[in-house]
């Protein structure tokens, strides 16, 4: 076993032999990423043991000691378990404190370009485990606690995630503020603070219920409230024209409402460098001046009203389903946390400018799809409106400052509001938009002359039906560069949903393809991977990926293989565990974890994968002798809670589940779960210990998809379309590693250009026609024949995502899986050389990729200095 000795290993992380098997911790065997870091400012001398900034065991449980006296008021033998983890995040915080004030300092001496990530969604998961391994101390930590007679483990698990997105696109946010911070990138994510972030699933009877996330109700660590950054945004009102003293045209909006955003700071750190980043969310308050003029004429009662108002901005996360009705506040959810970064922009940049003419030098502005697309009206009207520039200029540098990420294909999904809305809430931004399009329009005249029905098309106005504002319109017309988030997803991009844009401006056009943060998704939740691949081919890769490339001739070396397999199978143990603690099933760490998790979605497709195993079941039980590889088939997900398709098809994964697992005749060959409360934190047990990845969505649909690279990258094999990020993950792993089903992008479209009929395949295929009888027959859900019917007719009447039409597919591929996972040498193989080449799929080559086309800016390192302790 000589080659898992990388020269240098066992000075790394890991202490070779030191692993904890089958025991499912954390990163304990990984402790000492960063310990360069912390070796360097070991270099100081007592700075090791200063107690807000020292690394060392000792100094951090002093530290501990300190903060549970001193901040909390308590000592150690009443703390509560809140207390304790509370303790540890301080401790871990000051030593964030050092970094992060240093990079501010460095960034505003050195007058850095900075990206500024607009996103109404962060979903950032669990801080306390993440900046350990980010800051190097995680042996150092658990030592501390193992000598006051605590357990590191036990800590963590007290963490209330900030779940302050729905799905993919938030956690891209997330990735991405930890790429930018990891290679110095200045950069501040401005987003909302929500008061209740992504509910909470618990499953009763099967049906998802969604309960309230509190996730503040024990006070939050990590973040700082800044109440002197105290921002004020508009709302409602009317707009009066007027001259100024020079007698140029002016607008002047008298808002009925004002409300207050009170910026809360929360420091991003970067891995094994000295930046740390800002991560300001906005809280809403009532504007104080408000509260006083009501309070003058008497009106209390008035003026707690308009504060209870004001707060409910930031109250709460939207679940991605609202109807349309009843939209105003997300709307004003939007604005508010837009106009309170860009004022704050506005608010830094005067600090070292003497206007706004080079607003767009200084910041880089990324619109995280069309959420925060307002921001182009806004910026309009600051600069035109607050600061006295004359329109021209003023769009100059608006479009030179934006840029537009879009995550969705889906024309449902494409944001618009009506114009009598948008009007009622910003009516200074409907004029401005008004005014933006009447000028875009014109250009479009002019090289188009003639072409009314483009202009139509193209107009940032709906006029079809209700009037209505396009924000990605708004988005695209008022940025320089547009970006996809996969390369299928943006030619698809250009090729029909912004087409007329992409006739229009080319050279506007990027394709990005996401990726995600090899800190969180494999150092810290596969410890037992961490080590293997260090002692292999060194750390280097935690921050370049591309050095997973290394361990391509070790997929040919059988003692590494075992090693891989003795990994997983640990992994596969810990999962095992904890879907037996969380969903109650006891399943076989041997047999194959097929896993799909994810949001539940008509196009994601979680229906075709209960159809297999509905297939399986029923062969299993016509031919009880049938030669089958024991499979566990794993779910976990949110529905939103109007999407009641989606919740049909949670009820019936537990209703499988259920007829499934007591059955006698399939024991030990098929089992069915569903874990609950998917979110960022329970993720870690389910990427490390996935063998097949189910990346099953009908092509065309999904734009990219992050969860398909954080299962590759902990070693399991695709079974997927040619969708999103699939297509370009399969490339990089080899065909041959990678199970590909399924119609095409073109393919589905042609199907349904040519007038779809699902229920042809139910008549063909009499495998089919019986798992889809057998839903409607009761037999899966104790006799209930109705209860799945709508989900049955939808497939068989319109089914418009093609689940029918891929079934065969899709089951024919499942059979070569299962021939697959027989000959383990062969399947080891192909999950190290998945790793091995999935290294472009890190988020640090997708903000390298931003920087370079999009943002133009530089990394900018700040040094780790030797801590200086306050003199
Ligand atoms: C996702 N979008 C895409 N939207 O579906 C996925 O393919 C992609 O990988 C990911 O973005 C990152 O690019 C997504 O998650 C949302 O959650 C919206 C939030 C706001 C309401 C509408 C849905």
């Amino acid at each position: 076993m000589g080659h898992l000795h990388h020269p240098g290993g066992a000075s790394g992380w890991g202490r070779p032999g030191e692993g904890l098997p089958g025991r499912g911790r954390l990163p304990a065997e990984g402790g000492r990423l960063g310990a360069e870091a912390g070796g360097r400012r070991g270099g100081g001398g007592s700075s090791r043991d200063d107690v807000r900034t020292g690394l060392s065991a000792g100094a951090l449980k002093r530290a501990f000691q300190d903060n549970l006296f001193y901040s909390l008021g308590r000592f150690v033998d009443v703390a509560t378990p809140n207390d304790r983890y509370l303790a540890l995040a301080l401790t871990v915080r000051d030593r964030l404190l050092e970094r992060w004030v240093r990079t501010a300092e460095s960034y505003y001496r050195r007058r850095a370009r900075t990206v500024c990530y607009l996103s109404a969604e962060y979903l950032l998961g669990p801080h306390l485990g993440n900046n350990l391994v980010t800051l190097g101390i995680w042996n150092e930590a658990r030592r501390a606690m193992e000598e006051l007679g605590l357990d590191l483990d036990a800590l963590l698990e007290r963490e209330e995630e900030p779940g302050l997105g729905n799905g993919g696109l938030g956690r891209l946010a997330a990735c991405f503020m930890d790429s930018l911070a990891t290679l110095a990138i200045p950069a501040i994510g401005y987003g909302i603070r929500y008061e209740f972030g992504i509910f909470d699933q618990a499953i009763r009877d099967g049906w998802q219920v969604e309960v309230t996330d509190k996730w503040l109700q024990f006070g939050n660590p990590w973040e700082t409230p800044r109440p002197e950054i105290a921002l004020e945004v508009k709302l409602g009102g009317r707009t009066e024209p007027g001259r100024d003293e020079a007698g140029r045209y002016r607008v002047r909006w008298v808002p009925d409402r004002v409300v207050r955003g009170i910026a809360y700071d929360t420091p991003i750190p970067g891995f094994r460098v000295g930046n740390a980043n800002l991560l300001r969310l906005w809280k809403a308050e009532a504007a104080e001046s408000f509260d006083f003029q009501a309070f003058n004429v008497g009106d209390y009662y008035g003026a707690v009203e308009e504060k209870v108002a004001s707060e409910t901005i930031s109250k709460v996360l939207y679940p991605n389903d609202e109807p349309r009705a009843g939209r105003r506040l997300r709307l004003q959810q939007q604005y508010f946390f837009v106009s309170c970064a860009l004022q704050d922009m506005v608010r830094i940049h005067l600090q070292s400018a003497r206007d706004l003419t080079g607003f767009h030098s200084k910041y880089a502005v990324q619109l995280n799809d069309t959420h925060p697309s307002v921001a182009v009206a806004e910026l309009m009207r600051l600069l035109v409106d607050e600061h006295g520039l004359d329109w021209e200029p003023a769009w100059g540098i608006t479009r030179q400052t934006f840029a537009y990420t879009n995550h969705t294909l889906l024309p449902e999904a494409l944001e618009t509001w009506p114009v009598a809305l948008f009007g009622a809430v910003l009516p200074r931004h409907l004029e401005i938009v008004y005014e933006i399009n009447r000028r875009f329009l014109d250009d479009v005249r002019r090289v188009c002359p003639g072409d009314e029905e483009r202009a139509r098309r193209l107009s940032l106005i709906d006029e079809r039906g209700e009037r209505s504002v396009r924000m990605a319109h708004l988005a695209c017309v008022g940025s320089h560069a547009i970006n996809g988030v996969a390369a299928l997803h943006t030619e698809l991009l250009k090729r029909d949903v912004l087409r007329d844009f992409h006739e229009l401006w080319p050279e506007k056009f990027f394709n990005v393809t996401n990726g995600v943060t090899p800190r969180r998704f494999m150092a810290l939740i596969n410890p037992g991977l961490t080590r293997l691949l260090t002692e292999a081919i060194g750390e280097g890769w935690v921050r370049d990926l591309d050095e997973l490339r290394r361990l391509e001739p070790l997929a040919e070396d059988a003692a590494f293989r075992a090693e891989w397999r003795r990994v997983k199978g640990q992994n596969k143990e810990a999962l095992a565990r904890e879907i037996e603690r969380r969903a109650g099933v006891k399943v076989d760490p041997a047999s194959l974890f097929d896993v799909q998790v994810k949001r539940i979605h008509e196009y994601k497709r979680q229906h075709l994968n209960v159809l297999h195993v509905v297939s399986l079941y029923r062969r299993l039980k016509r031919d009880p002798g049938l030669d089958l590889v024991p499979r566990t088939v794993l779910f976990a997900g949110k529905a939103a809670p109007g999407y009641l398709l989606a919740k049909l098809i949670i009820k019936l994964i537990h209703s499988v589940a259920e007829v499934v697992n007591v059955d006698p005749e399939v024991r030990g060959r098929l089992r069915v779960a569903f874990l609950p409360d998917y979110n960022v934190k329970n993720c870690r047990r389910i990427f490390p210990g996935a063998d097949l990845s189910e990346q099953i969505s009908t092509a065309g649909k999904e734009a990219s998809g992050t969860g398909n690279m954080k299962f590759a990258l902990n070693g399991a094999l695709t079974i997927g379309t040619l969708d999103g990020a699939n297509v370009e993950i399969r490339e990089a792993v080899g065909p041959e590693n990678f199970f590909l089903f399924g119609l095409t992008a073109d393919e589905v479209q042609s199907r349904l250009a040519a007038g779809y009929r699902p229920r042809g395949h139910y008549e063909a295929d009499a495998e089919l026609r019986g798992v889809l009888d057998a839903l409607v027959s009761g037999e899966l859900s104790r006799g209930d024949g109705e209860l799945f019917r709508p989900l049955v007719e939808g497939l068989l009447d319109h089914d418009p995502f093609l689940v029918l039409a891929d079934y065969r597919a899709y089951v024919d591929c499942q059979t070569e899986v299962d021939r697959a996972w027989r000959d383990t040498e062969g399947w080891t193989r192909a999950s190290i050389l998945n790793v091995a080449r999935m290294g472009r799929f890190s988020s640090d080559r997708a903000i390298r990729e931003y920087c370079r086309d999009i943002w133009h800016v530089e990394p900018l390192p700040v040094a780790i200095e030797p801590a200086r302790p306050p003199s």
